[in-house]
């Protein structure tokens, strides 16, 4: 008798394993230059873990109607007031939206359209989150654990970090009075986000 054939991917201890799973580790000092605070940045253990992505990527990149699935997770380190985040990007199709959802821990998600504008949403464990292909995308680990999160993107979606390199998030999630704030580094207005 035939068997049914097992999965062949999983989710495990909020990683992604499985076979053809490929995992990126961002190291702190591969993030230099997107933090306020450089000094504060310079005194983190360069060498450690800021995020692991692993990503099940079954096609090659640019395939259109095929789609990209991953697990990051961003590890708790603060550098100065400022929260352990991903690198963040616009994708470089603007029709391309993207899912994020929470898993564990609890993160902000913010985005920026391309006139600066920035909006943060609140990220836990079943929380999810469409993102407009428009809008530039950061996760941030507002939590003293790891915080992980699932995303499916199309293939065809392209990872813009260039225009984000050269202008940067005009807003920040800061450690403020042992909170934490959505920072406009505009105008320096502060608009608590309520912890869950
Ligand atoms: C999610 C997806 C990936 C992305 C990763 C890390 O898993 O959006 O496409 O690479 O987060 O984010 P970044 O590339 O901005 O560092
Ligand atoms: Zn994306």
């Amino acid at each position: 008798m035939n068997r049914i054939p097992l999965p062949t991917l999983f989710f495990s201890a909020n990683r992604l394993v499985g076979h053809g799973v490929e995992t990126l580790v961002r190291t702190v000092g591969s993030l230099k230059g997107i933090f306020c605070d450089a000094a504060a940045f310079e005194k983190l253990p360069q060498d450690a873990i800021a995020y692991e992505v692993s990503s099940y990527l079954p096609v090659p990149e640019g395939s259109i109607g095929s789609l990209y699935f991953g697990i990051t997770r961003i590890h708790p380190h603060l550098a100065g007031n400022e929260y352990m985040m991903t690198k963040g990007h616009f994708h470089t199709k603007s029709n391309c939206a993207e899912y994020y959802w929470g898993i564990e821990g609890e993160g902000v998600l913010l985005t920026m359209d391309t006139a600066g504008k920035c909006r943060a949403e609140l990220c836990f464990p079943g929380s999810l989150h469409y993102i407009d292909g428009r809008l530039a995308h950061r996760m941030i680990n507002i939590s003293e654990q790891i915080f992980s999160f699932g995303a499916c993107w199309p293939a065809d979606a392209g990872h813009d970090y260039q225009t984000i390199a050269e202008t940067g998030f005009s807003a920040r999630i800061l450690k403020l009075n042992g909170k934490p704030c959505l920072v406009s580094l505009n105008n320096n207005k502060c608009t608590q986000l309520e912890s869950i």
